[in-house]
């Protein structure tokens, strides 16, 4: 199944963030931890000129060292970068400081543009930073529909809709995007991309998936986990879609442990989706 999702919405959403970055100061961009390179909209670096800090978000789900290797290959490339997890609340302090840092020559609190793909954490970042419940918050893709202004302590900040691009050529890209919950799962099969997720975690993070659910077969570990879960319908015969709906659900509230989906390629620390290597 080929994976394409660009409703209606994220095409007005493009245009109203071409016009708001005319008259923002800078750019919070928000990337999923577990996917850093993935959950980048390469439409979005194409569209803005101005300051931009890179928000890395749910690192409280993700693998640290491979977080820690991807802050220090974009700090090499000159950009800016602060890990969070805004559930706990770590990294907003240095959030604040970096913002401080940026925008010495303004007299006025910086007025910030926040980006990003669907579902990363836009609106939890503004909740965070501003103290209120002002942005609205949701486990699904396309939770924020219009645009405001917030303000926190040494910002104005502007939420906007999450937007993706109008093709991915890479499918893999598209699988993990699917997996992190920021394509809807209405427009993906499940089944599919639990597998994939499987099979990724067997060659990545097998004892995290041995911790969770046991030795499985390797020949068809989605059937072995939704017998083991419950997952039946009527004689007995494993329900896939359950299954599926069982991984996905432990991957994305943490319980296979802290997972990143994109990888650096083998002996230079150069970033690369395993698929897009020649
Ligand atoms: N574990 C964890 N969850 C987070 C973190 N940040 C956000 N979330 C969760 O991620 C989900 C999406 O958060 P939102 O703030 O609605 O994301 P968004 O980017 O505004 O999404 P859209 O408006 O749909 O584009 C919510 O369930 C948040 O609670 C984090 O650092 N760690
Ligand atoms: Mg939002």
């Amino acid at each position: 199944m080929t994976i394409q999702w660009y409703p209606g919405h994220m095409t007005r959403a493009k245009r109203m963030i071409e016009e708001q970055l005319k008259i923002v100061d800078g750019v919070l961009e928000v990337v999923d931890a577990r996917l850093p390179m993935s959950s980048r909209n390469p439409d979005l670096r194409e569209l803005s000129t101005k300051p931009q800090i890179v928000v890395l978000t749910k690192t409280d789900l993700a693998d640290q060292s491979k977080t820690r290797d991807w802050i220090d290959y974009w700090c090499k490339q000159g950009e800016q970068v602060v890990a969070t997890d805004l559930l706990g609340g770590s990294g907003l302090t240095e959030l604040r400081r970096l913002v401080d840092s940026t925008f010495p020559e303004l007299k006025r609190p910086p007025r910030l543009l926040v980006v990003g793909i669907p579902n990363v954490g836009k609106s939890t970042l503004i909740n965070r930073l501003t103290g209120r419940r002002g942005a609205q918050v949701g486990a699904r893709p396309g939770v924020t529909k219009g645009q405001q202004w917030l303000t926190a302590p040494g910002m104005l900040l502007l939420d906007s809709p999450g937007i993706l691009w109008p093709k991915f050529e890479d499918q893999e890209v598209a699988r993990k995007l699917a997996v992190v919950a920021s394509v809807r799962d209405e427009v993906v099969d499940q089944v599919e991309i639990a597998w994939w997720l499987l099979n990724y975690l067997q060659e990545e993070y097998g004892s995290n998936l041995a911790e969770r659910y046991g030795e499985l077969n390797l020949e068809d570990p989605l059937e072995a986990i939704g017998r083991r879960r419950g997952c039946l319908s009527r004689g007995g015969v494993v329900d896939f879609n359950q299954a599926a709906a069982v991984v996905l659900k432990d991957f994305r509230t943490g319980k296979l442990g802290l997972v990143t989906l994109d990888n650096f390629s083998e002996g230079g620390k150069k970033p690369c989706a395993p698929s897009s290597e020649p």
